[in-house]
């Protein structure tokens, strides 16, 4: 039967469209008409002190290989606000049938790189998990975790990720694990664990699952005794209460019971706000929805340049433009005006005649968001919600 999932041909053939694009083709032709045109990709067109963080460019490179057109795009990872994050140069009918697949690349992944960037910022001190490929299509998990490692978070948990990613997922153990054990026999669950996963799994202990944290948290640190490296609380949001204060009562149980290098993890639900809140009580977080249920970016292409004449649509701006960045200032322009020596241009080739011109390595991209984090320490970069 197959899944529901459209295959990397349909894609690489551009079946992964929009109809109206099979009629323009149809008309264009009829009318003999297959301009050079320069069509830009944008969220806003100018700055507007939002800041989102561009992903995808892998993916869109893979759609364009091959395809008789130039690509200029942010580099991977790049804090924008406003301007073109993409720019196609190249004769229409050649990509017309793209749009849909590469505005949907670009989106959904932006989406979960701006909000893991917010996540970041938010706890950069402090280890943060990627959960939330159970929230996903999966087909999507793999973009989801890419642009998790790429905002710097320390982990992520879907395996099926770890091959292109070059590392390994991590986790440790769901309610599923104690449940079989039954009720009162949560000891037996957290020491076959202890006993079956391989050495290099950090000993966390699961501890919400049948009676109260405190209770749960000084008893698998009893249970496995020195190899208990954390507990964590998943408290389901209907027994939440004062979330805080459950963490306080919990590391103050497991101190007074002699287990200070125990450390609490917390996760289920877990907001940027909670983070700011929680960040100095807790030892990591596992994060899923926040990043996972994040709106996707509304980005849209637009022809600006036909045969070398500026031309657009009611609302956007014709000409090609070109973005800077100046620290944290970013500014749009006419490409042919000349700009100021200190401002740095964030446009860079991505394909010339179909050939890809770049690296996507995870570990640049990564470097490169931490930077950014660290010279525009005044910006904020938001997921859309
Ligand atoms: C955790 C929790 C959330 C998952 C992680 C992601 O699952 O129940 O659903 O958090 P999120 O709310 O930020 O998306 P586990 O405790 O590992 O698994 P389960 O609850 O299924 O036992």
């Amino acid at each position: 039967m197959g899944y529901d999932i459209v295959s990397d041909e349909a894609i690489d053939n551009g079946k992964a469209t929009d109809a109206y694009f099979q009629r323009t083709r149809q008309a264009l032709e009829y009318a003999d008409k297959n301009p050079v045109v320069v069509a830009e990709v944008t969220e806003s067109q100018l700055p507007n002190g939002t800041f989102r963080a561009l992903g995808g460019l892998k993916d869109v490179a893979e759609l364009f290989e091959g395809k008789p057109v130039d690509i200029d795009a942010l580099p991977e990872g790049t804090f924008f606000d406003g301007g073109p994050v993409l720019r196609i140069t190249g004769r229409y009918l050649d990509f017309a049938e793209l749009e849909t697949a590469l505005l949907g690349f670009l989106s959904q992944a932006s989406s979960f790189l701006s909000a893991a960037v917010e996540v970041r910022s938010a706890a950069p001190e402090t280890p943060v998990m990627s959960f939330g490929a159970r929230h996903l299509n999966p087909a999507l998990g793999q973009v989801l975790e890419r642009n998790a490692v790429i905002a710097g978070l320390d982990g992520f948990s879907f395996v099926a990720a770890e091959e292109t990613l070059g590392r390994e997922a991590s986790g440790t153990m769901p309610h599923a694990l104690i449940i079989p054990f039954g009720r009162g026999n949560q000891e037996e669950a957290w020491m076959a664990f202890n006993e079956s996963v391989p050495e290099e799994v950090p000993r966390i202990a699961l501890v919400d699952t049948f009676t109260d944290e405190v209770d749960e948290a000084v008893r698998a640190a009893k249970a496995l005794d020195g190899d208990l490296e954390g507990v964590r609380l998943d408290t389901t949001s209907s027994r939440r209460g004062k979330f805080d204060q459950i963490i306080r009562e919990v590391r103050w149980e497991l101190n007074m019971e002699g287990y200070e290098d125990v450390d609490i993890f917390v996760s289920g639900g877990i907001t940027v706000d909670a983070i700011y809140e929680l960040r100095d009580i807790v030892d990591g977080f596992g994060i899923g929805s926040y990043i996972s249920d994040a709106s996707p970016l509304d980005f849209g292409l637009d022809v600006i340049e036909i045969d070398g004449e500026p031309i657009a649509k009611r609302g956007k701006y014709p000409g090609v433009k070109a973005v800077y960045r100046d620290g944290s200032d970013h500014r749009v322009q006419l490409a042919e005006k000349e700009a100021p020596e200190s401002w740095e241009p964030l446009l860079e080739p991505l394909l010339r005649d179909g050939e890809i011109v770049r690296d996507f390595g995870v570990d640049e991209a990564s470097e490169h968001v931490a930077q950014q984090l660290e010279m525009m320490d005044d910006v904020a970069v938001q997921r859309k919600n």
